[in-house]
């Protein structure tokens, strides 16, 4: 028939290189020289996903987020902003592996069929690219495999991550009585500073903020989305724009950036901050933030994901004692065993909030923190985001406030929602969420380190022969294979106070990690070295 004809046409345009492919926790991500044809057979199966959801937007995000300029990876988006269900995530390791035009198409046509998709119903794709050199010639292998399916389809060009998952849950959700915002860039900038207007009633933010953006589209995205803000002095927020070359595509990530600032511990070489100065760094793609300072005795101190999560957390419990709502909704916070075990311990002690702990991967945390009516939701890396229940906003809109300081905060309450992207982590919304919170408690950055002190920790990444034997339960806790590796971690980690370590094969990189805190720094790498030399 005329698809198959199509496909294999267009897909001779696009040949599979050798090698494996895998559809990981961030979807494709390779050199970007080897994507063509992923990117091409992504589409095909971005346009399958459409039409088996009768016609519902899906997303395409073309990124590879923190990792090199070289690299580039792909993404697909569901319709309500989220992350790809689980069980597509193989068909598309199945499309992208098919070894020839001829077996991609029964691969295709095998899906189709077993997924029982009507081929005749509509298919709307949107697709978005991060400032990779390598973005525009991956849009145009998407294109020809859109083309070659006659879908429907926008390019919304440079747009980070977070705002493409917005665009797919804004057009979704349109004319619905969830309509989440109006389907444009503009749209979005207008629902973030309509927000965080609100929120800033009466406040003030203490002095400015200077936001490193990796070199990557988040620098002309966060200057773009100023001009919906006021200025500091009309109680808006004055934002220093750092790290914003991308004419340059070989500076994207390096050297700077939130994924540099949170594994080497430091600021960007280029940071010219002064003492208690608050910076703040995003990823290449802006769905991780971070914030930093140095304190007046130039020592560095980082405001992690498990930082922005405590804040965040603190501030719902407050305003959901403040407004009156604290015993209608049920809040809690979802970390993974990344987060340090004194961030753990400070909301589950100090703010009497539960904790639960998942697999690594931000889908798995998104999804864990649904079960809460007010979710917060980060990992150590600094993903993260707010996700609130149909029951806590249909609470919240409803709400009879009893006195003004209740109006007060019930007011904020919803200035965060919209404030807030609840479609994913989005470093943008995190960063004016964080200022908002800040200019609330009136704190700077060391009144926020001070809620409580880190464990000293070490993360190493160590290279095994196969990764694969390596299996973890318990929320990546324990590994229950190869045999015996874990009862040996147990007694090592027994000899140390306040010891915690565990080992698990990365999902983006050929390597296992292994993570460790105890009460000293030296007692931390201590163990650290010790259970990477009993997994290697
Ligand atoms: P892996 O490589 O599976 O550890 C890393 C990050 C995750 C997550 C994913 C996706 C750490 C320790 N791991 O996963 O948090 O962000 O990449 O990008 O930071
Ligand atoms: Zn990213």
């Amino acid at each position: 028939d005329a698809d198959k004809d199509n496909i294999l046409e267009a897909s001779a345009r696009h040949p599979k290189p050798a090698g494996n492919f895998q559809y990981g926790t961030a979807g494709f991500r390779m050199k970007a020289n080897l994507l063509d044809s992923v990117v091409f057979r992504v589409g095909l199966l971005a346009v399958l996903r459409s039409k088996k959801l009768n016609g519902q937007t899906i997303g395409l995000m073309i990124t590879a987020s923190h990792n090199p300029p070289e690299d580039n990876g792909v993404k697909l988006v569901d319709p309500m902003g989220e992350m790809l269900e689980q069980t597509w995530e193989t068909h598309a390791t199945t499309l992208a592996n098919a070894p020839s035009d001829e077996a991609l198409f029964a691969a295709f046509a095998k899906l189709s069929s077993d997924l029982k998709v009507r081929m005749d119903s509509p298919a709307r794709v949107i697709f978005a690219r991060d400032t990779r050199a390598s973005g525009i010639t991956l849009a145009a292998s998407l294109v020809d495999a859109l083309d070659a399916l006659k879908a429907e389809y926008t390019d919304y060009k440079l747009q980070t991550t977070p705002q493409l998952h917005y665009l797919v849950r804004a057009i979704n959700t349109k004319g619905t009585p969830h309509a989440y915002g109006e389907v444009s860039e503009k749209g979005y900038y207008e629902k973030i500073a309509d927000g965080f207007k609100l929120a800033m009633k009466h406040r003030q933010t203490k002095g400015h903020v200077v936001v490193d953006c990796a070199n990557g589209v988040g620098g002309p995205k966060l200057r773009e989305m100023t001009k919906y803000l006021a200025s500091a002095n009309e109680g808006g927020i004055d934002i220093k724009v750092v790290c914003d070359d991308v004419v340059n595509p070989q500076a994207l990530n390096v050297q700077c950036g939130a994924d540099f600032v949170k594994t080497q511990q430091r600021a960007p070489p280029s940071s010219k901050a002064s003492p208690l100065e608050r910076c703040a760094s995003l990823d290449g793609d802006a769905d991780r933030l971070v914030y930093y300072f140095i304190d007046s005795s130039n020592t560095f101190h980082l405001l992690d994901g498990d930082r922005i999560a405590t804040l965040t957390a603190s501030f719902f419990a407050d305003l959901g004692r403040a407004s009156g709502l604290i015993d209608r909704l049920n809040m809690g916070v979802v970390q993974t065993a990344y987060a340090n075990g004194a961030s753990t311990r400070y909301i589950t002690e100090n703010l009497q909030l539960p904790v639960i702990c998942t697999n690594t991967g931000v889908k798995h945390l998104h999804h864990a923190a649904t079960r809460f009516d007010i979710g917060v939701y980060f990992e150590a890396n600094g993903h993260g985001t707010v996700i609130f229940s149909a029951k806590a906003i249909k609470e919240i809109n409803r709400h009879e406030p009893r006195s003004p300081a209740q109006a007060d905060a019930l007011e904020t309450m919803k200035s965060l929602v919209a404030l807030i992207n609840q479609a994913v982590g989005d470093a943008l919304s995190d960063l004016l969420l964080v200022e908002v919170i800040l200019a609330h408690k009136n704190w700077g950055v060391q009144e926020w380190l001070n809620t409580y002190v880190d464990l000293p920790n070490r993360l190493v990444r160590v290279e095994v022969r196969d990764r694969g034997i390596f299996k973890a339960v318990d929320a990546e806790r324990k590994l229950e294979a190869p045999l015996n590796i874990q009862k040996e971690i147990d007694d090592l980690v027994g000899k140390y106070s306040k010891g915690r370590s565990f080992a698990r094969a990365s999902g983006t990189e050929d390597a296992v990690r292994v993570y460790a805190e105890a009460a000293t720094r030296g007692e931390a790498d201590e163990l650290a070295a010790k259970v990477a030399a009993i997994v290697q």
